[in-house]
This record gives C-alpha cells, sequence and structure tokens, in this order.
C-alpha cells in the first residue's frame, strides 16, 4: 500500500509540473543533468557519509544556488518518507574543517550562495547560523546540513543550511553526475 502511494506520489509529481525536480524514485530527483540522492534512515557522520557517498562514484551534494536549495527543501517537504531523517537532518558536502569560517564544498571549492543560512527568531532573540556552537563539543561546529529545524516545527520546514558537531549521526544527501542523462528540467 506504502509503495502504491509513493509510486501514485512520483507520478503525480512528474505529470504536475515541469519546474518541479523530476524523480526517478521517491528518494532521487534529477536536476539540471545532476541526481541527487536522498539518505534519510542514514546514522553516519559527516566525513563517513562523504566517504560513502564518494564510494558510489559521487560526492554529498553541493548546493550553491538558490534555485537548487528551494527545489531540493520543497522535494523533501512534499515526500513524507523524506520529512524526518535522523538527526534532524541531511549532510551536505559544505564544511570549514579547514579553516573556522572558511566554508568550502568537498571539492575545495568555496561557498558563493550565502542566502541558504538558518535565522530563525526565538522570543525576542534571532539566531543566525552558521554559530560554531561550542555547547556540545569545545571544537565547535564545522559539518553543514539542511537542518529540519526543530524550533520551527509546524511550519512548512525551509531546511536552511546549520552548521552541526561534525561527528552527530544524521541523514545526508549524495549527489551524482550519472543517472540523470536525457531527462532535463525546466529552466530557473
Ligand atoms: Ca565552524
Ligand atoms: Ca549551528
Amino acid at each position: 500500500m506504502k509503495l502504491m502511494i509513493t509510486i501514485v506520489i512520483s507520478m503525480t509529481m512528474i505529470l504536475s509540473s515541469s519546474c518541479e525536480l523530476i524523480p526517478i524514485t521517491f528518494d532521487e530527483v534529477c536536476e539540471e543533468g545532476m541526481r541527487y540522492k536522498f539518505y534519510p534512515n542514514s546514522t553516519l557522520e559527516w566525513e563517513q557519509a562523504r566517504d560513502f557517498c564518494e564510494s558510489e562514484d559521487g560526492f554529498l551534494a553541493t548546493v550553491n544556488y538558490r534555485g537548487l536549495h528551494k527545489r531540493l527543501r520543497k522535494y523533501i517537504n512534499a515526500n513524507p518518507g523524506l520529512g524526518e531523517p535522523y538527526g534532524n537532518g541531511y549532510w551536505i558536502g559544505l564544511s570549514d574543517r579547514m579553516i573556522e569560517d572558511v566554508f568550502m564544498w568537498t571539492d575545495l571549492t568555496e561557498l558563493t550562495y550565502h542566502e541558504g543560512w538558518s535565522e530563525e527568531r526565538i522570543g525576542r532573540k534571532t539566531v543566525v547560523q552558521p554559530n560554531n556552537n561550542v555547547k556540545q563539543n569545545c571544537n565547535g561546529q564545522d559539518c553543514i546540513q539542511m537542518w529540519h529545524n526543530p524550533a520551527i516545527d509546524g511550519k512548512l520546514t525551509l531546511w536552511a543550511f546549520d552548521d552541526d558537531t561534525c561527528d552527530v549521526n544524521k541523514g545526508f544527501i549524495c549527489q551524482y553526475t550519472s543517472g540523470c542523462e536525457g531527462v532535463t528540467a525546466a529552466p530557473l
């Protein structure tokens, strides 16, 4: 039954709009020739997730432009199976592990999309990420997730960027350059 619902949802998304990501299975989507695969039930640390993606000839997802970020988060919100990843988020391939506050993707290119960071109001305070929080680990936070922020639960989750401790276990998104040949989404 669940499988049927998943298939129906996927088919609906294929037919609904050419502006949507193109799903392959419910947890894989194509965008601009790239394939993105979600691993919501993973319990890997950032480095383990990175190595896993590389062992599959991929890499931890590079989400370096607004249109891609928006489409990925819309896709997650539209698929119940993706909405509650282990550890409240998906690791992506961004970190400041080498130099504090210099955020780089796993291919060592720098972050150029800066609007993706989480910004939340808690009471009168606005908490802006990255905050390199040292509460849980004195070394701070150097690995980036697309965050299912529990503080804004109930609203449509933005899956905005947040730095977290690298040895936390959570879901992740791999990106692959193969598997989407011939699949074209509408331009942004
Ligand atoms: Ca940091
Ligand atoms: Ca943080």
